[in-house]
């Protein structure tokens, strides 16, 4: 009987951790098995909320797009950033969130010591070589005291992760796919952005040139 050299193949996926700061990880690898299902699951819900380039408040359109899941979607236009519970688009309800989206988030959450993060908005955004998203916070939510997860999928992206001011300096840390970052406590409001993207190839069963970057949070208090 031959062995199996397969059998026990999530042993043999490269998963590390990597503290970024106070309050804030990467998980490297952590998504990188589940990578196909979140795709596919990406695709069912883009079928109903199809991405979209917002504008911000400013009258600029957004160089990525975007498509949310849950129970509440981050929008933007003339009247600002917020969450809603329909699609704009659509006027439906936002698509429901996937239990494996539920699941892996609060596994990487309590990887990195928040336990019990149960997320009721899953915003997605897609980026093409040379979509960028300038330095900024996330503060539309109201309980601040539960972290972020978000997990990156396709090309890589040079991530700018800064301070609690704008001005204060920048570090560079280039995220792949399946690399998941868990924020929150004393990082929960740093300024981040994300530089253009570059050409590149993408690991099967992604078309080529493309990032998505699920973002989980929970906006009101359990
Ligand atoms: C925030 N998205 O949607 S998430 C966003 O890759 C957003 O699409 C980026 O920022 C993206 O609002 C980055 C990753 C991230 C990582 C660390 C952070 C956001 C962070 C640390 C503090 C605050
Ligand atoms: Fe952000």
């Amino acid at each position: 009987m031959i062995k199996d050299l397969f059998a026990d193949d999530d042993n043999i996926i490269r998963q590390w951790k990597e503290p970024l700061a106070k309050d804030a990880i990467i998980l490297r690898g952590f998504a990188y098995s589940k990578a196909p299902i979140l795709l596919q699951n990406i695709m069912d819900i883009a079928e109903n909320a199809p991405f979209r380039y917002f504008m911000t408040p400013s009258g600029h359109m957004m160089s990525v797009s975007m498509t949310n899941c849950g129970q509440l979607g981050w929008i933007s236009d003339k009247q600002g950033y917020r969450y809603t519970e329909n699609d704009p688009l659509s006027g439906q309800k936002w698509p429901k969130m996937p239990e494996i989206f539920q699941q892996l988030a609060q596994k990487a959450a309590s990887q990195a010591g928040f336990t019990d993060f149960i997320p009721d908005a899953c915003l997605i955004n897609r980026y093409h070589p040379g979509s960028r998203l300038n330095l900024h916070q996330d503060k539309n939510e109201i309980d601040l005291s539960q972290p972020i997860v978000s997990v990156s999928l396709g090309l890589p992206a040079t991530f700018l992760f800064g301070g609690l001011q704008r001005e204060y300096p920048c570090q560079r840390v280039l995220l792949t796919h399946g690399d998941i970052i868990v924020w929150g406590g004393s990082s929960r409001l740093r300024y981040h952005g994300i530089l253009p993207l570059k050409d590149g190839v993408t690991p099967w069963p992604l078309q080529d040139n493309v990032r998505y970057n699920l973002t989980f949070r929970r906006v009101f208090p359990v």
